[in-house]
C-alpha cells in the first residue's frame, strides 16, 4: 500500500539537503545561471539544446501543498498549508497574517490536509473561492469562502458555505485537486476510497463519487447544481456529478490555460504512475466527458493482476507512464507551460514524483506523450505544481519551499 503525502513526509524527514534553488528576491537573483548539481551527467547532455530552467525561491511555508492566484491578479500568489492555513505572497513578500485559517476543521491524518484551492472565474466581482480539504471525520470536503470586502488579503469571517462532502474512512487516496475549467465549471478529483487495489471496487462503479473526476456548478450561496451536459445525467444508477471515472487517486490534474485540454495524473499502486490526457473541444471549452481511465482492472498501460472490478471496456490508457522500476513511487501532476519566458518549453507539460526529485517535461498528445525527459532542476518532496495569474509555473515542496520555474541566464 502506498501513500501520497505520507511518503512525502518520510522523504522530507530523510532529506537533509535543502532543495536546489535561488531566491526570487533581487539581491540574490544575480547568483543564478550556471547551477551546479542538476547539470551533471546525462541531464546536461539531454538539455544542451534546450532552455535551461532554474527554481527561484518564492518563500518558505509550513508544509505547503498548493499555489494559485486569482484570475487577473498579477500581484498575489496564494499558498495552501497542509494544516489548514492559506498564506498570501504580495509581490515578493509573504504576508504575516494568513488569508484564511481553517486548522480547526482539517485533519492531517494519513494523506489528509488542506490540499488545494480554486478561485471563482468571476472572483474580482464575486470574491468567491473554494478550498479542498479532509475534515476531522476523514471526509473529502469542498467549502466556499468569500474574500473580505475591505481587504484582498483576508477571507471574510463567517463566510464558509459547504459545497460538497464525501465520506471517506480510510487514511489514503484522499484526492485533493480543485480546478475551474474554461467552461466555468468546478472540477475535483476524488480518490477511490483508499486501501490497496480498490477494495470496494468504487472506481468502476458510477453509483459512487469515489474514484472519479467530478464536474459541478457551485451555487454562490453554497451547494451546487449538476450541469445538464454532464455525461451521465439521466442514466439510471449513475451519479450525475461524475465527469470521468476509473481513477485510483487523482491527486493532481490541470487544464491547459490556452486550450482547456485535461492533464490528469493518477497515482499508481505497485507498478506504474500515469498521466492521462483528454483534448478539449473548442466549442464546449472542455475535454470530452465519460472517459474510463481503467482502474482497477488496469494500472498504467498494463493489466493490474490484482484488479477485481469487472473489465473496463473501452478504457483510455494513459498518455504517459513512469514505472516504479524507473524510480517513481507517487506521481505529482503539473501544468502545460504557457509562460512565454520559458522559450521552447512553451506547450510542454511539467510534472514529477515524490521519490524521484528530478522535474520532468513531456509533450502530451492523445495516445502517447512525446519527448519525455528530465528538465534539470530537482525538488525533493514535490507535492504540487501551481500556476499564477500570468501563467508562471511554480513547484511546491512539502519540506517548505515554493519555487517559480524561471529561465536560466
Ligand atoms: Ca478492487
Ligand atoms: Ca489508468
Amino acid at each position: 500500500m502506498k501513500a501520497t503525502l505520507a511518503v512525502a513526509l518520510v522523504v522530507g524527514c530523510l532529506s537533509l539537503a535543502a532543495p536546489a534553488g535561488y531566491s526570487e528576491a533581487p539581491k540574490s537573483a544575480g547568483n543564478g545561471g550556471s547551477g551546479s548539481a542538476w547539470r551533471a551527467g546525462e541531464e546536461k547532455a539531454a538539455n544542451s539544446a534546450a532552455v535551461r530552467v532554474r527554481l527561484l525561491r518564492v518563500a518558505s511555508f509550513d508544509q505547503p501543498t498548493y499555489l494559485a492566484s486569482p484570475p487577473g491578479d498579477r500581484e498575489r500568489r496564494f499558498v495552501t498549508e497542509r494544516a489548514g492555513r492559506i498564506r498570501v505572497v504580495l509581490g515578493r513578500r509573504k504576508l504575516r497574517a494568513p488569508f484564511l485559517d481553517i486548522r480547526s476543521r482539517v485533519s492531517t491524518e494519513g494523506e489528509g490536509g488542506l490540499l488545494s484551492m480554486a478561485f471563482s472565474p468571476d472572483y474580482a466581482r464575486s470574491r468567491l473561492l473554494y478550498v479542498y480539504y479532509v475534515d476531522r471525520s476523514g471526509a473529502l470536503r469542498v467549502d466556499r469562502y468569500r474574500r473580505s470586502a475591505s481587504s484582498a488579503d483576508r477571507a471574510e469571517r463567517g463566510s464558509r458555505r459547504s459545497v460538497i462532502a464525501q465520506p471517506h474512512t480510510r487514511r489514503n487516496h484522499k484526492g485533493g485537486q480543485l480546478q475551474f475549467g474554461r467552461d466555468g465549471m468546478l472540477y475535483m478529483g476524488f480518490g477511490d476510497g483508499g486501501g490497496a487495489h480498490d477494495p470496494d471496487d468504487n472506481a468502476q462503479d458510477l453509483r459512487t463519487l469515489l474514484g472519479k473526476l467530478l464536474r459541478i456548478d457551485p451555487r454562490p450561496g453554497g451547494g451546487y447544481r449538476v450541469p445538464r451536459d454532464n455525461p451521465f445525467v439521466g442514466r439510471a444508477g449513475a451519479r450525475p456529478e461524475v465527469f470521468s471515472y476509473g481513477l485510483r487517486n487523482p491527486y493532481r490534474f490541470s487544464f491547459d490555460r490556452r486550450t482547456g485540454d485535461l492533464a490528469l495524473a493518477d497515482v499508481g499502486q505497485d507498478a506504474a504512475e500515469e498521466v492521462n490526457f483528454v483534448k478539449a473541444s473548442r466549442r464546449a471549452r472542455r475535454p470530452r466527458g465519460g472517459v474510463n481511465f481503467g482502474w482497477d482492472p488496469f494500472e498504467g498501460r498494463g493489466r493490474n493482476p490484482k484488479g477485481s472490478s469487472p473489465s473496463a471496456a473501452g478504457h483510455v490508457p494513459p498518455a504517459l507512464e513512469r514505472t516504479h522500476r524507473q524510480g517513481f513511487c507517487s506521481i505529482t501532476g503539473g501544468y502545460v507551460i504557457r509562460d512565454r519566458s520559458l522559450g521552447s518549453l512553451y506547450g510542454a507539460y511539467v510534472y514529477g514524483d515524490l521519490c524521484d526529485a528530478r522535474l520532468r517535461v513531456a509533450r502530451l498528445r492523445a495516445g502517447r506523450a512525446q519527448g519525455d525527459r528530465t528538465l534539470g532542476p530537482r525538488l525533493p518532496s514535490l507535492v504540487s505544481f501551481g500556476e499564477d495569474a500570468s501563467g508562471r509555473v511554480h513547484a511546491v515542496s512539502l519540506d517548505g519551499g515554493v519555487f517559480r520555474l524561471a529561465r536560466s541566464r
